[in-house]
């Protein structure tokens, strides 16, 4: 998977090289490209936000700046120019020979790729507190995608034309927040669904099998059971008897319930949004 992110704030993004995420860089499962937004300024400043049309506080990120860093990251032309390629003269990385060749949005060939589906197809990513929630579904899909590209925002946000003029050239434009609350910019954001879709990624976790009974995975989107490990009594506190009774169905049968009840009691908007084919008769008498 090659991830390229664009921040006013790229070396934020260095942690990415430790942990389990430098592991599958390392062992090149995925591929990270950090790019600085000013890169792609023109003037002393390197300003890449102006004051918002219609009043208002604080700045809003420019469309001419995004657009020029978006149009050589996607390959695309510029508006207005017909034929050729607009060059990666800005892209840190872009003249480094080793480099695997990143697929393409635009197939000189053959055009803008028609099935938006095409994995092979980039999908550009922003992070926006007006957008719909970030979920663990949106992470499975994009862990199929072979390129994704991240636009951080700051400040009061990017100028609306900027991704519905992406979308009106045929790429794949996601936006997404995390959560209700509100960050000061889009890199924590991004940080949280690159690590959400990456582990997802075959190959990149240790033990595969850790990702199958986690919390949001599967039909049912359940709270997890609680998890313990050894002494069976630490403190005064006992683990439940029956997760060292050695029986394998009475012990699924009380992580089973122990997750229907947490999720009831927590997120009853979870349990709404349960289909009513994935509660068995046993379920419902939790
Ligand atoms: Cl995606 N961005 C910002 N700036 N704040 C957020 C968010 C995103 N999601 C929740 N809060």
């Amino acid at each position: 998977m090659f991830i390229d992110i664009v921040s006013v704030f790229p070396e934020y993004f260095r942690s990415l090289d430790l942990g389990l995420f430098g592991k599958a860089i390392e062992r090149g499962l995925v591929e990270v490209r950090t790019h600085n937004l000013r890169d792609w300024t023109h003037d002393v400043h390197h300003s890449v936000d102006d004051t918002p049309v219609g009043g208002g506080a604080g700045m809003v990120m420019k469309p001419e700046v995004w657009a020029e860093c978006l149009d050589d990251l996607l390959d695309l032309a510029p508006r207005g120019m017909t034929g050729g390629t607009s060059g990666s003269k800005n892209t840190k990385n872009a003249g480094d020979a080793s480099a695997p060749a990143i697929p393409r949005a635009e197939d000189p060939e053959h055009g803008v790729d028609p099935d938006p589906k095409d994995t092979d197809s980039p999908i550009l990513i922003f992070p926006n507190p007006s957008a719909p929630l970030f979920t663990q579904h949106d992470a499975t899909e994009l862990s199929q995608a072979k390129r994704l590209v991240f636009g951080c925002g700051r400040y009061e946000g990017y100028d609306a034309r900027i991704p519905t003029y992406y979308a009106s050239q045929g790429i794949d434009v996601h936006e997404y927040s995390i959560g209700d609350y509100v960050l000061n910019g889009g890199e924590v954001a991004v940080s949280v669904m690159l690590e959400a879709i990456t582990r997802l990624v075959p190959g990149f976790m240790g033990n595969p099998e850790s990702i199958v009974e986690e919390s949001y995975t599967g039909g049912d989107a359940l709270l997890e059971y609680h998890q313990y490990t050894k002494p069976a009594v630490w403190r005064g506190l006992a683990v439940p008897d029956v997760l060292i009774s050695g029986d394998h169905g009475k012990v699924d049968r009380f992580r089973r319930d122990e997750a229907l009840a947490r999720t009831s009691e927590l997120r009853p908007d979870l349990v709404e949004r349960l289909d009513c084919c994935t509660l068995s008769k046993q379920d419902r008498r939790t």
